[in-house]
């Protein structure tokens, strides 16, 4: 015979003239109706999706479909039904920061931590797993740099030299296994370290000096050099000795008056 099928607890019967005799329940769910197929064999009742699912908020529904018959006293049969919802990848892996700012001193050493990356992604299996990789990046920043695909953490791999880079800008992708990926930056700073002796070159020497020389003479032109920044860079000069010479600091060469 014919049926009718209603959702939420009996909306929906509609003018069947055979209502009573069987209809179908479902209820607590407006993502599924029912509806009454006709088939040669008879109407059966199918479940139809409503809208749009997300595994992300709801993963499984639980059904439970009842049949009523039409006699007196009415008698009804049910069953419980469960739809599982499978994952489509529409997540994208999300860093857990836009830009990530980390300072190293120029003597790390190699294999020193640099920093731990960390994405997440809100799909489930293979959709959610994240491996982690380099973007574009300078041939010096890979080189001086590692990331661990699986961990997500950065290593040191070169010795740094703040005299040669005082920064990298290390480009990062986290990719999920169904191939989405998020990008993100590490600015690493590179700290100085007095790493650098003075450097003095003689530009001039005027010896053996004449006995008449007149005081203020000139005997040497130097120049002094720190290749280190700030204090570290910075140079007073001494002269130890007998002779009756002093230094007088003409900006970058020394000179030396008797
Ligand atoms: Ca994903
Ligand atoms: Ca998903
Ligand atoms: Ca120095
Ligand atoms: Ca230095």
């Amino acid at each position: 015979g014919r049926a009718a099928g209603s959702v939420g607890g009996g909306v929906g019967a509609g003018n069947d003239p055979d209502f009573g005799r069987n209809s179908l329940q479902s209820y607590d769910n407006p993502t599924f109706s029912l509806a009454m197929k006709e088939t040669p064999d008879g109407s059966k009742p199918e479940i139809i999706l409503e809208r749009s699912l997300d595994r992300e908020k709801q993963s499984s529904f639980d059904l439970l479909l009842t049949a009523i018959d039409g006699g007196d006293p009415v008698r009804s049969g049910s069953v419980k039904i469960r739809v599982n919802v499978t994952d489509a990848n529409d997540n994208r892996p999300i860093f857990e920061q836009d830009r990530y700012r980390v300072t190293l001193r120029e003597d790390a050493p190699p294999g020193s931590a640099v920093l731990n990356l960390s994405a997440s992604d809100a799909d489930a299996g293979t959709n959610a797993r994240i491996t982690y990789g380099f973007g574009e990046m300078t041939i010096k920043a890979l080189q001086k740099f590692v990331l661990n695909a699986e961990s997500g953490s950065i290593t040191l791999q070169e010795a740094l030299d703040f005299e040669e880079t005082c920064a990298y800008s290390l480009a990062v992708e986290a990719k999920d296994g169904g191939g989405l990926v998020a990008h993100s930056k590490v600015e690493v700073e590179v700290l100085d370290v007095n790493d650098n002796p003075p450097e003095i070159t003689v530009l001039s020497l005027s010896s053996p000096v004449p006995e008449d020389a007149l005081v203020g003479t000139v005997v040497a032109v130097l120049k002094v050099r720190d290749r280190d920044s700030g204090d570290n860079g910075q140079v007073s000069c001494e002269l130890s000795g007998e002779a009756p010479l002093s230094i007088a600091d003409s900006f970058s060469p020394l000179i030396f008056f008797v």
